[in-house]
């Protein structure tokens, strides 16, 4: 595959209307059995995120929610691309992330419903999915907080693997972002950071085209080549057609494998559309149906599912039967969402604040713990005494 890191590279223009612009490759065939299941993984998170738009508009969901309808290849294609160790982290438009990661719809569900049966107990909410089993670190409602954060996770576990365990550097991270989080510092500090230290971060830019209403060529320089970015830092940089789950996922795989296998990072332009508005109030008066209805031809669902009937290796009855599963499996994540309790009183302010060092005594010189032996260790602290944020203030 080709770097576009290189300056000097033909421009290809980046032009949100014309999804002819978007790199376009035959790429091997998988199995049949792994195929059909990206495709029950895509039109499950479609008809999760098509709910938690009713239950919005029902009221039963509040504050934030950002549906992922449109992108649902990015996050199935590059999730099968690593390996379950590899950690993940990602923005506020979190639900794929997490279903595709192995998340129940249930626990994602009743997170949206703020109920106690949610992967966050219901305290964190549509942009805080976190599953640590999973190995998936949130949710991140901060534009571009989560980038260092990918960094950092890829950094702890090469530590890990070479300084603690004296091996191999033997796992990458994956840090997605918008294409709205490229010009915040953070983004910039963290590609630093990782080209100067070698550190196994792909970082993976899910380029819609917008950051809100704001079309990408407005408020992005080099928009039609977002690869300078990752040269600017010495990272090798790709762009890759986000629509297709084959494309995603083969792609994705070798450039993961050369970052594990050289331990260095990488950056993704991975293009891609929303076909929603930016959150549930965005009434979309910044596009054109005409350019929607381009992109919505363009489906991934439908594409995958297109392609693999195409090849006999699925039929109109077993689409149908997928469909009937996936409905039955979120309507019934509605339903268990709507028995879960609310958070108690107690419950919402436990994990919330933990003080390792003890109170405040207003240093932070080593002293002040009185040696090292003082301090506990993380195993030792009960969570359950930890204060509330009316103790501590
Ligand atoms: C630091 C910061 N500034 C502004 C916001 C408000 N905000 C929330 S989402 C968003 C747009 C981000 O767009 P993009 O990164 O392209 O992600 P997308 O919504 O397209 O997935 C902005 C400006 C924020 N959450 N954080
Ligand atoms: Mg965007």
């Amino acid at each position: 595959m080709t770097s576009l890191s290189d300056p000097s590279a033909p421009a290809r223009p980046f032009d949100v209307h014309g999804g002819s612009e978007r790199p376009r490759k035959t790429y091997p065939e998988v199995p049949a059995a792994t195929a059909i299941g990206w495709l029950r993984q895509m039109y499950l998170i479609r008809e999760f995120e098509t709910r938690c738009m009713q239950s919005y508009q029902d009221k039963k969901i509040g504050g934030f929610c950002h549906v992922y309808i449109g992108q649902e290849a990015v996050a199935v294609g590059c999730t099968a691309a690593v390996q379950h160790a590899d950690p993940i982290v990602t923005a506020y438009r979190d639900h794929g992330h997490a279903l595709a990661r192995g998340m129940s719809a249930r626990a994602c569900m009743a997170e949206m419903f703020g109920k106690v049966g949610g992967c966050a107990k219901g305290k964190g909410g549509s942009m805080h999915m976190f599953d640590r089993a999973n190995n998936l670190f949130g949710g991140h409602g901060i534009v571009g907080a989560q980038i260092p954060l990918g960094v950092g996770l890829a950094f702890a576990a090469k530590y890990e693997d070479e300084v603690i365990k004296g091996g191999r550097s033997s796992r990458v991270a994956l840090a997605f972002l918008g294409d709205g989080a490229l010009n915040q510092g953070a983004f910039h500090e963290a590609m630093n950071l990782a080209g100067l230290l070698d550190i196994p971060c792909v970082v993976i830019c899910e380029n819609n085209g917008y950051s809100m209403g704001t079309h990408i060529a407005r408020g992005t320089t080099m928009a039609h080549r977002l690869g300078v970015k990752g040269a600017a830092y010495g990272i090798d940089s790709y762009e890759v057609d986000g629509m297709d789950v084959l494309a995603v996922y083969h792609e994705m795989h070798e450039i993961c494998e050369t970052a594990r296998r050289t331990s260095r990072p990488a950056f993704v332009d991975m293009r891609c559309y929303r076909f929603k508005g930016h959150s549930m109030s965005d009434p979309r008066k910044y596009r054109g149906r005409e350019e929607e209805e381009h992109w919505e031809a363009d489906d991934p669902i439908q594409r995958l599912r297109t392609h693999l009937q195409s090849r006999g290796e699925l039929t109109e009855d077993s689409w149908k039967q997928m469909v009937k599963e996936v409905r039955a499996e979120v309507r019934e994540s509605v339903e268990w969402s709507e028995a879960s309790p609310a958070p108690s009183r107690e419950e919402l302010m436990r994990d919330v604040f933990m003080e390792r060092w003890g109170p405040y005594t207003g240093s932070s010189q080593p002293e002040m713990l009185g040696g090292a032996e003082n301090v506990p260790s993380f195993e030792a602290i009960d969570p359950s005494k930890a204060r509330t944020p009316g103790e501590l203030a």
